[in-house]
């Protein structure tokens, strides 16, 4: 690789750094005791956010995987179970923690469409017996990032909340990239939320800020999840320099989101030109795109090829590869991308 070629970093959208805009916001934020609740940035930024979702009330936690380990534990008790499609962040990517902090048992389903569908959810239900789990919650995630950012459609969420409302299972929806979903689809923040009984969503992936994310649901439950996140020493006190990049991302980095899903389709395109047979690039919905190649190998070799070119991008899995786009990318990052993997081909 040239030196002087910048880096394309297309391992994930949290790789963000926030900008000089974002850094004035945090510089300037009136802050205060957040554990006492008089923290005014993060009471602002809580309330707007549960207000753009139409529930009551919003909590500010450290990270996407504390939101959805408060949030599961606040609907489960131990021996309790949830659902969730084999893929989902809180099966692959939370270190268990749900079982191994709170008891409580997270069964995967697969679904090849990566989200779960209504009749294999209808029949994982447990029945009333002792010898099993009673099954409690329903945990989707909007958009399925390891299926590769795809949008889980309204009317499917409809169709899985009705099932929970009938069978008595709460909702939760893992909703770090909701804006996502919801920019490419057209459908509102307050549509989704409606389908859920609780749903976190993440400041820190597309919208760009540093740290940050929030659980979004009604008053009693907000309640309970502020007790558990002191419990995990997740309570922070002058957060408002946090809550700052939140408010101004919202402000300034949630309609952009369109153009990190174009830059996504088209580098779908340069990668299905530069790339051989032995790749197939899976059509993006979003910002995520997959890679899917035929052996371990092949995945190493491009891998190295996409490094020696400049470009950064992760192993799902021996026979996927993930990119992602997001906002610290140039907007022609795509076309850069195709015209290094193509020059370098060409040496
Ligand atoms: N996802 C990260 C990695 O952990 C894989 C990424 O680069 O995509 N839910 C979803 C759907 C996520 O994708 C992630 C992070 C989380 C939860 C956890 O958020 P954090 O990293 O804030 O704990």
């Amino acid at each position: 690789m040239s030196p002087t070629l910048p880096i394309l970093d297309f391992r994930s959208d949290t790789v963000t750094r926030p900008c000089a805009a974002m850094r004035r916001a945090m510089a300037e934020a009136e802050v205060g005791d957040d554990v006492f609740e008089e923290d005014p940035t993060v009471n602002r930024l809580e309330d707007r956010v549960a207000e753009l979702f139409g529930r009551e009330k919003a909590l500010f936690v450290p990270s996407g995987t504390m939101a959805n380990l408060i949030a599961i534990a606040v609907h489960c008790r131990r021996g309790e179970e949830a659902l969730l499609e084999r893929r989902t962040h809180s099966f692959v990517h939370e270190a268990a923690g749900a079982a191994a902090l709170f008891g409580i048992q997270l069964t995967p389903l697969d679904n090849p469409e990566g989200m779960l569908g209504p009749a294999q959810v209808q029949s994982a239900i447990r029945p009333d017996d002792i010898h099993e789990p009673r099954t409690r919650l329903l945990v989707i995630e909007n958009t399925a990032n390891l299926a590769g950012g795809r949008v889980v459609p309204l009317a499917r969420m409809q169709q899985l909340r009705r099932i929970a409302r009938e069978r008595g299972l709460a909702v939760h929806l893992d909703g770090a990239r909701i804006w996502n979903a919801s920019v490419a689809s057209g459908t509102p923040l307050s549509a989704y939320a409606a389908e859920t009984d609780s749903l976190m969503c993440c400041l820190s992936k597309g919208l760009g800020c540093p740290v940050g994310s929030l659980i979004v649901g009604e008053r009693d439950f907000i309640a309970a999840a502020r007790r558990l996140r002191k419990m995990l020493g997740g309570g922070m006190r002058q957060a408002g320099v946090l809550a700052a990049c939140g408010l101004y991302a919202l402000d300034h980095h949630l309609e952009r989101l369109s153009q990190d899903h174009a830059v996504a389709a088209e580098l779908a395109q340069e990668l299905g030109r530069v790339l051989d047979g032995r790749h197939r690039v899976q059509e993006p919905e979003t910002n995520i795109l997959l890679v899917h190649t035929d052996s371990a190998t092949t995945t190493a070799e491009t891998l190295r090829r996409f490094e020696q070119a400049g470009l950064l991008a992760l192993a799902l899995s021996d026979t996927i590869i993930r990119l992602v786009t997001h906002l610290d990318l140039p907007r022609d990052a795509a076309c850069q991308a195709g015209r290094r993997l193509g020059a370098a081909a060409d040496r």
